[in-house]
């Protein structure tokens, strides 16, 4: 049996051909704008060896290799002010999927000041190339993997809570 296009294309390092995934970037950014895999994978590249239970289908594990969602965030200028570590507090990251699935990060969660999280953007998934499918967020702290967004379509950064509204 041959191997599959995405296979072959994994093993020589390359993308695969075909439809490109692009992940709509969007929020409190100076350099909104779309994302691909083949952009992603210009960026500098981390790898995760992960474990993790699903509440359907028990232990999984997997290899992504993909850059840090914060160096790729941080490189879209989000509009804090980058000295000072406080204003970094109210920014919140949402992730959705293809299907519609999503879950919602804080900031702090991946800034190497606070949560230090090594959370990825991947573009491989156990040696498959993601251009058509999408990235998959990965996050190798957590035991559940119901946060492991695959078909990732839009990531929004959102800074805006100035205010409460019965501060005081
Ligand atoms: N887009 C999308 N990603 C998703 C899900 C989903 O429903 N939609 N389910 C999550 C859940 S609950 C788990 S446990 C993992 C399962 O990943 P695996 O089956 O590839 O190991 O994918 C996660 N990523
Ligand atoms: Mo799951």
């Amino acid at each position: 049996m041959g191997r599959s296009p995405a296979a072959a294309a994994a093993a020589a390092g390359t993308a695969a051909a075909g439809p490109v995934a692009e992940v709509a970037l969007t929020g409190d950014l100076a350099r909104p704008g779309p994302l691909t895999v083949a952009a992603l994978r210009g960026r500098r590249q981390h790898l995760a060896r992960v474990e993790f239970a699903c509440a359907t289908s028990g232990e999984r594990r997997h290899t992504f290799t993909g850059p840090l969602l914060h160096d790729v965030l941080l490189d879209a200028g989000p509009r804090f002010d980058p000295r000072r570590r406080k204003d970094r507090l109210r920014f919140l990251i949402a992730v959705r999927g293809a299907d519609g699935h999503h879950a919602v990060l804080s900031w702090a969660e991946i800034d190497p000041d606070f949560g230090r999280a090594p959370v990825l953007l991947a573009v491989t998934l156990d040696g498959t190339q993601l251009d058509g499918a999408g990235p998959q967020l990965v996050l190798p702290q957590d035991r559940c993997g119901a946060r492991y967004i695959s078909g990732i379509t839009a990531i929004r950064v959102d800074g805006g809570y100035p205010v409460w509204p019965d501060a005081g």
